[in-house]
């Protein structure tokens, strides 16, 4: 193709667009895509040149074989607090084939989910009892309590104490989408959780701490890299943080299909089987305001679609403006069941956790977990448990980077159901 004959990419004109992604959050990419009447724009973050892609031949150039990788590709505080140095995936070609195995064979070994949503299910009905005794609980808070015990219990980490890991573990996310004091914070306590995590490698190596070889922790401690080593302890610490983590994060989505539940509670008839549930647990996924978009550089020139991608280029994918496409997803902002969505279907439009092969891209490898996850929260919500939801602000403001009820969504009156 002829880049010179190709259409320029449009630009929003901005000399920097920063404080207006700040302003405007999730709407950003989708907003500057509406006005110019476009897939794709060039525009200035951070005082850094951008071009910011939505839609589903952007995501297969995200998540193919193009020359890309997400080293420099995002804010340090973001990485520091998410994925991290020396992690998969900063990670490419056959050195990120080969590391992303480690999250596969955890995830994918027969039984390994099931066995975390049944932890999260003991823990969540263990937890219910001390609800009972309270005059009111905040969702958010008590899941991601519920969800750090799980975890732990799941991937053999022993617990110190567990108010703090959770303090730690959600943490890194709530504080990811800003830089505030609390960005600093956080990254700070995160230190004290990669002490914890570098010493209970140290001690599965030693056998200072002995587990089966299907626990989660044991298989990240003995993995042997590319070059025949096992990880160094820094990167297995790293890795174990990647399984930790990510699992606390899904208490958004719980939160978020517990406000579904809320606002349309005469869904709930229509939940009575797996296949309904997973329905509702996607369109939660699609909706929900999370992961707004991933970052990645160019590395070599890509000649796409008649533009030309110069090396080193920086390129934002929107995944939450591809979610809420109206010609991909008809009434993008009206929860609908009927929509035939799947993880399973690995297309490029679908996207709330990235595209493509897990295996192969960058593609997140819990959506399985994610999906079992919010399946058991909302089998937990309508059936184990009464409860009754007070008035409160439950807006969700769309320049909060994660999104969440401005409560936190309170819940009261609560009794076990038998
Ligand atoms: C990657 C979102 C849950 C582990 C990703 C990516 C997204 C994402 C968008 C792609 C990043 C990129 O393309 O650069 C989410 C969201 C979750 C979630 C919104 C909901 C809570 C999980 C869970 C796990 C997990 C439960 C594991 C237990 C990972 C790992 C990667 C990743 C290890 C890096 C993959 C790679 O670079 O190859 N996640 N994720 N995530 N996710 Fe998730
Ligand atoms: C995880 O813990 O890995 C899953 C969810 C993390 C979501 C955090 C959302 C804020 C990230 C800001 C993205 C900026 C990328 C350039």
């Amino acid at each position: 193709e002829n880049a010179s004959s190709s259409p320029a990419i449009p630009s929003d004109g901005a000399w920097d667009a920063t404080l207006s992604l700040l302003r405007e959050g999730y709407h950003f990419i989708p907003n500057r895509c509406r006005r110019l009447g476009t897939d794709i724009f060039r525009t200035r973050l951070t005082l850094t040149d951008v071009i910011c892609m939505q839609g589903p031949q952007a995501a297969e150039l995200f998540y193919g074989q193009a020359p890309l990788t997400r080293q420099q590709s995002m804010p340090q505080t973001v990485l520091r607090l998410l994925q991290d140095k020396g992690s998969v995936q900063q990670l490419d070609g056959d050195q990120h084939r080969h590391r992303k195995g480690l999250f596969i064979s955890i995830l994918m070994a027969p039984g390994q989910v099931e066995r975390l949503a049944n932890i999260f299910r003991e823990e969540w009905l263990a937890r219910l009892a001390s609800w009972e005794a309270q005059e009111r609980v905040v969702l958010i808070d008590e899941v991601n309590l519920i969800l750090t015990r799980a975890v732990c219990r799941w991937t053999g980490v022993p617990v110190r104490d567990d108010a703090e890991m959770t303090t730690e573990l959600a943490g890194m996310v709530e504080h990811a989408g800003h830089f505030r004091p609390a960005t600093v914070a956080a990254l700070w306590r995160r230190r004290r959780t990669e002490r914890w995590s570098r010493e209970l490698v140290q001690q599965v190596r030693s056998g200072a701490l002995p587990l089966e070889p299907e626990i989660p922790l044991h298989r990240v401690a003995t993995f042997v890299d590319m070059d025949g080593k096992p990880l160094t302890v820094e990167e297995a610490a790293v890795e174990l943080i990647n399984i930790l983590r990510p699992v606390v994060a899904v208490g958004r989505f719980i939160v978020f299909a517990a406000l579904q539940l809320h606002e349309q509670p005469e869904q709930t008839a229509d939940l009575k089987d797996d296949q309904q549930l997973e329905a509702f647990a996607e369109e939660v996924r699609r909706k929900s305001p999370f992961f707004p978009f991933v970052g990645a550089r160019v590395k070599e020139e890509i000649s796409w679609h008649g533009h030309l991608l110069p090396k080193g280029q920086w390129l934002l994918l929107d995944l939450y403006g591809t979610t809420h496409a109206p010609d991909l997803f008809p009434e993008p902002d009206r929860f609908r069941t009927d929509r035939a969505i799947s993880w399973r279907d690995q297309d490029y439009e679908f996207i709330p956790q990235g595209a493509g092969q897990a295996a192969v891209t960058h593609r997140c490898p819990g959506e399985t977990i994610t999906v079992e996850l919010l399946k058991q929260s909302v089998r937990l919500l309508m059936e184990s448990m009464h409860y009754t939801v007070p008035p409160q602000d439950l807006s969700v403001e769309m320049n909060r980077v994660p999104a969440l009820p401005d409560s936190g969504f309170v819940i009261e009156e609560i009794k076990a159901r038998p």
